[in-house]
């Protein structure tokens, strides 16, 4: 007969909830009676507003994310030695450092609802097929060599380049080239998290070789890459962009010619010295992916932005050139690759070298708080 020693009995839990009384304004003097009545709500897991009403109805957002600023340098580093030392295989799934904002708890979480990471590949390394419901995109800083392969048509990645990938899509990286290769992810993974929302699936451990080729052009390129021209046999708006690739030539064309305009007095920049582009969806000309908004930003030598605030978060990276970025009460001095986290409603301020000027490559929540009739924006200065 075995004999199990006798298990003490468990203290009781300690109340999750706990009140404390205040002698702040509008409230009660604190008495044996007022002691009783809130023991009373803690037994029976209630929270009057009272005692909470500053913390969630602030007069205007107070994120609990902190701005912050990663430098390219440090994370490239990382990243190359984390090459040599991590494999990239089924289970880890992808060789991808995310950043942690300071203030949410070492969480991968670069604000309360985005996630940026940068993703690295030796070469001829494979990252394996899966799809998950976040949406995700890549935004590739410098090098070349790596196609992503999404629902099986291969697409390239080079300097520039801004590749979506709505939630949902299989999807798995190669590195074709001898060099290793760094490029920025941007997902919806905490926004997911919050909301409970997420789903995922593996898929296959070997792409075929169709799958593995290197096309210049995908065919989704091919298909949807045209400015203004929208096939005709394609006449549903689609919730997210089943463009996979918009080419730096393009985008940067673009700003060179809103600032080439401004300077010859025709109106195209969003305030003066500073060119923007949004990536929209081609099927209905709305955001590219339904959580993300995504956007390209010129500040011609010794031009600033408006200092602006939004509800909801943002992550920027100097894609070249450098500056200072200020957030909050904040500033950095920053340069090539640079990564910089604007939480919801801080106000955000760039300006660029006298000398080089800046492109800054952007993405955000937005899409969400417009959905929802939430977006404020201020225009401070
Ligand atoms: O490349 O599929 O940074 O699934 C995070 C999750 C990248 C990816 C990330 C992912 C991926
Ligand atoms: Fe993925």
């Amino acid at each position: 007969m075995s004999t199990t020693a006798p298990t003490p009995s468990p203290a009781p839990a300690p109340s999750p909830v706990t009140l404390a009384l205040s002698s702040a304004p509008g409230q009660p003097e604190p008495t044996p009676a007022l002691a009783q009545l809130y023991r009373g709500f803690e037994q029976e897991l209630l929270v009057p507003l009272w005692t909470e009403i500053g913390d969630l109805m602030p007069p205007h957002p107070r994120s609990k994310a902190s701005p912050h600023c990663w430098r390219w340098e440090r994370l490239l580093a990382l990243a190359a030695q984390a090459g040599e030392l991590v494999p990239v295989g089924r289970g880890g799934e992808r060789r991808a450092i995310a950043l942690a904002n300071p203030s949410l708890g070492g969480r991968p979480y670069a604000t309360p609802t985005l996630w940026a990471a940068i993703q690295y590949l030796m070469p001829g390394e494979n990252a394996p097929e899966h799809r998950h419901s976040q949406h995700a995109f890549r935004f590739v800083l410098e090098g070349e060599g790596v196609w992503t392969v999404v629902g099986g048509d291969a697409v390239r990645m080079s300097r520039g380049d801004f590749l979506p990938q709505a939630g949902w899509n299989w999807h798995a990286h190669h590195n074709a080239a001898t060099q290793p290769m760094a490029w920025l992810d941007g997902l919806d993974i905490p926004f997911a998290v919050h909301t409970e929302s997420q789903f995922f699936e593996f898929g296959r451990h070997q792409l075929s070789a169709a799958e593995q080729a290197t096309p210049t052009r995908s065919r989704a390129e091919r298909l949807w890459g045209h400015p203004g021209l929208r096939p005709v046999s394609q006449p549903e708006p689609q919730p997210a962009s089943p463009l996979l690739a918009y080419r730096w030539a393009d985008t940067d064309r673009a700003l060179a010619d809103q600032l080439a305009l401004e300077a010859e007095g025709h109106p195209g920049t969003l305030s003066p010295g500073h060119a923007a582009v949004r990536f929209t969806n081609p099927t209905n000309g709305r955001d590219v992916l339904p959580t993300l908004r995504t956007e390209m930003h010129r500040l011609r030598a010794g031009a600033a932005t408006r200092r602006w605030r939004e509800v909801g978060s943002s992550v920027y990276q100097v894609f070249e050139g450098g500056g200072r970025v200020t957030v909050g009460d904040t500033a950095w001095t920053v340069a090539r690759g640079d990564l910089v986290v604007v939480p919801s409603w801080v106000p955000f301020h760039a300006q660029a070298d006298d000398t080089t000027g800046m492109d800054l490559f952007r993405f955000g929540d937005a899409p969400i708080y417009e959905a929802l009739h939430l977006q404020r924006t201020a225009v401070d200065a």
